[in-house]
């Protein structure tokens, strides 16, 4: 009975002092698989995608919409993060108005080293990639293209909820990026790059605070076949972030997903994070060599549901935030 008694003590003493090792000190005689990097679970990231798109597709105006801000704003609080709801008027490509809003989750806001994880929460209004013309103007659930980033932001907040970091995150939900100029729309002679991503635009001149070390977009993060290439925005104006994270993804055993090769330069939610809140933010965003939007095959379709997400993508992208989380 004792020696039961005195290898379960062993055994606990063992996890703890396995547990409370971790930190990199920074000094020779402390190498680097001391560090213990907890696992990203992508089953319970999947559970709050098909959570998301349960709703229905989350364009601006709808029920979906609202209901889902809820779920989201309720999924951060529950996991201990401080949340707050950024509400702006967002003007679509047409003149036509909707009151839309960014989901703002803190973790630890007292920590002064931070870093920002975010990710568009909105659906496409219109299918207007998807090869059957019928289509066009069918709204996208975005399982992929909106849920996955959420989906992946919550479950490492679920993760350091229960491990603490050294570093303080705060992860932002953008509103509206998917509004950008329908490919069927013949008559629009504006600014088309504008026309996308309101709600990074509209909190890269509100932010609610802007001392973080650097910022990562997330984007497209469940594809099946995806890979990520270093996207040419990110490496102008944010080079040492896209290397720091292609070497994380290394360390935790992902260089096959993420390519040591040069992708697109995609308009997307970092452009005003880096252009206008001058935060070096990159994106993480597939490119698909093969196609001709590069974006994969779900991309604006009706086909962007829960059951084309592969919850292998979701993990590569989770666990390496997590070791660039946990090893900062
Ligand atoms: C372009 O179409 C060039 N950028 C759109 C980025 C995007 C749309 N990401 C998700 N949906
Ligand atoms: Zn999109």
């Amino acid at each position: 009975m004792n020696r039961i008694i005195y290898s379960i003590l062993c055994s606990v003493m063992a996890c703890c002092l396995i547990s409370c090792g971790g930190k990199k000190s920074g000094s020779e005689t402390a190498p680097n698989d001391t560090v213990q990097v907890p696992a990203f679970n992508a089953d319970s990231a999947m559970v709050s995608i098909e959570a998301q798109c349960a709703f229905g597709p989350r364009t601006l105006g709808s029920k979906a919409h609202s209901d889902c801000a809820q779920y989201i704003e309720d999924a951060f609080s529950a996991l201990g993060c401080e949340v707050q709801r950024q509400e702006a008027d967002f003007t679509l490509y047409n003149g036509q108005r909707h009151k839309g809003c960014n989901i703002i989750a803190s973790y630890k806001p007292e920590l002064k080293e931070r870093i920002l994880i975010c990710s568009h929460w909105d659906s496409r209004p219109w299918a207007d990639n998807d090869p059957d013309p019928a289509n066009h103007h069918t709204p996208v659930v975005a399982a992929n293209d909106g849920a996955s980033g959420v989906g992946v932001m919550i479950e490492i907040a679920r993760v350091m909820s229960t491990v603490a970091s050294a570093v303080g995150v705060d992860f932002i939900c953008f509103d509206a990026e998917d509004a950008g100029v329908p490919e069927w729309e013949t008559s629009f002679n504006g600014d088309e790059q504008s026309t996308w991503c309101l709600g990074s635009q509209y909190w890269a001149e509100h932010p609610h605070r802007s001392d973080f070390r650097f910022g990562i977009l997330l984007d497209m993060v469940g594809g099946k076949g995806a890979t990520f290439y270093k996207e040419l925005i990110s490496q102008r104006y944010a080079s040492s972030v896209v290397t720091l994270v292609w070497e994380a993804a290394k360390e935790a055993g992902y260089s096959s997903l993420f390519a040591d090769q040069d992708g697109g330069a995609i308009t997307d939610d970092h452009l005003p994070l880096n252009r206008v809140a001058d935060i070096p933010t990159i994106d993480i965003v597939p490119f698909y060599p093969n196609m001709e939007h590069s974006f994969g095959p779900t991309w604006h379709t009706v086909n962007d549901t829960p059951q084309n997400i592969d919850p292998n993508t979701l993990k590569a992208v989770g666990q390496t935030l997590l070791q660039v989380i946990y090893t900062y």
